[in-house]
């Protein structure tokens, strides 16, 4: 059903801007542009199954049209829409080994490090998958190169000015924050748009689940062991054994865990002293998550500690191991790494 009085998320938006009078409406913009590539993309999700573009990048359709992988679909779509957009002056894509120049004469103030379509294992098995992005200020002179560099982009996640996902699942939503709370709007199909669903969401301070795939576990250090260990113990008083919940798609065991409460841990193993990061991204993974999670109350950190939003970027793609969820869980699993527990 429709909603004529909702709050769609461009009124929200504008809503925002208002309170800030020196804004110049560009991160609105900017915002607006994510919002229909966000669309785009939720209309290719649906007909995933329909359209035959799940599976492989390279195999080719009913009508011998050469299909396209749905997470490279995703990525076009964000790529092309926002380097015309005006607003921003370089990217960075999960998708994309270099950094992604805007259009000519198109460089904005803003950067846009981007995963396309997160969980990329379930696309292919009906289970929610995600866009995730996060946003900062341009540091580059724009007088001396029109278009923005990777210094642009290698910012700690402390200075960005926006982040938040769209998940594609029961139904589509849209999470973000501008420093301000965290908002949550929903997207009515029959309308096309987000209406405004769960305005400044927090997460629970305690929780009773945790998630982690714990398949790895023979490979993880020893405090992060005992702190698994520990959840599942049985323990009335402490609320434990704690529930597991694991879907594999960062974005959607996030959105649980923002809503339900939880704590998420994706941390190093030793199989491969080659990747000691563990797997997610910081730019376009944990950094974003870590500011919407702090705007909600609770708390980002690495697996050894360090807080997920002072992490000086050195690379495009770098990896991180990431702690993240409700506030007594992750100061719990600190003190299990610390030792002292
Ligand atoms: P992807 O970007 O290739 O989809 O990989 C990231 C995904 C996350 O969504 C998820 O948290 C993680 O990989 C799951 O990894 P694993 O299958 O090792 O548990
Ligand atoms: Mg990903």
């Amino acid at each position: 059903m429709s909603k004529p009085y909702g709050i769609t998320v461009s009124r929200h938006i504008m809503d925002s801007q208002r309170l800030h009078p020196e804004a110049t409406g560009d991160l609105s913009g900017l915002l607006s542009e994510l919002i229909v590539a966000a669309k785009t993309i939720n209309a290719e999700v649906n007909m995933a199954g329909l359209a035959d573009v799940l599976g492989m990048a390279g195999k080719t359709n009913i009508q011998g049209e050469h299909v396209q992988k749905l997470d490279d679909l995703a990525n076009n779509t964000i790529k092309r829409r926002m380097a015309r957009c005006g607003y921003v002056c370089v990217m960075t894509s999960e998708e994309e080994a270099d950094i992604i120049p805007v259009a000519e004469g198109s460089a904005g103030k803003y950067t846009l490090a981007f995963d396309p379509l997160d969980g990329s294992s379930n696309i292919d098995v009906n289970v929610s998958i995600g866009t995730i992005f996060s946003i900062h200020r341009r540091i580059s002179a724009n007088d001396l190169t029109p278009q923005g560099d990777e210094a642009d982009l290698l910012q700690k996640g402390r200075e960005q000015v926006a982040a938040g996902y769209i998940i594609y699942g029961s139904s589509t939503m849209m999470v973000f924050t501008t420093g301000e709370g965290v908002h949550g709007f929903t997207l009515d199909p029959s309308v096309g748009e987000f209406y405004l669903s769960h305005p400044d969401i927090r997460i629970p301070e305690r929780s009773r689940y945790f998630s982690v795939n714990e398949g790895n576990y023979n490979f993880w250090d020893n405090g992060v062991q005992r702190f698994v260990d520990y959840l599942k113990e049985n323990d009335k008083e402490t609320g434990r054994p704690y529930s597991a919940r694991y879907i594999g798609s960062l974005v959607a065991d996030f959105h649980r865990n923002l809503i339900a409460g939880g704590i998420f841990l994706y941390p190093r193993d030793n199989r491969n002293p080659a990747k000691p990061h563990g797997k997610l991204r910081l730019l376009y993974e944990a950094a974003p998550l870590a500011f919407l999670v702090e705007q909600a109350g609770g708390r980002a950190i690495t697996d050894e500690g360090m807080n997920i939003m002072d992490i000086e970027p050195t690379s495009l793609h770098q990896r991180v191991p990431l702690v993240i969820g409700s506030r007594h869980e992750v100061d719990l699993y600190e003190e299990f790494v610390a030792g002292t527990r």
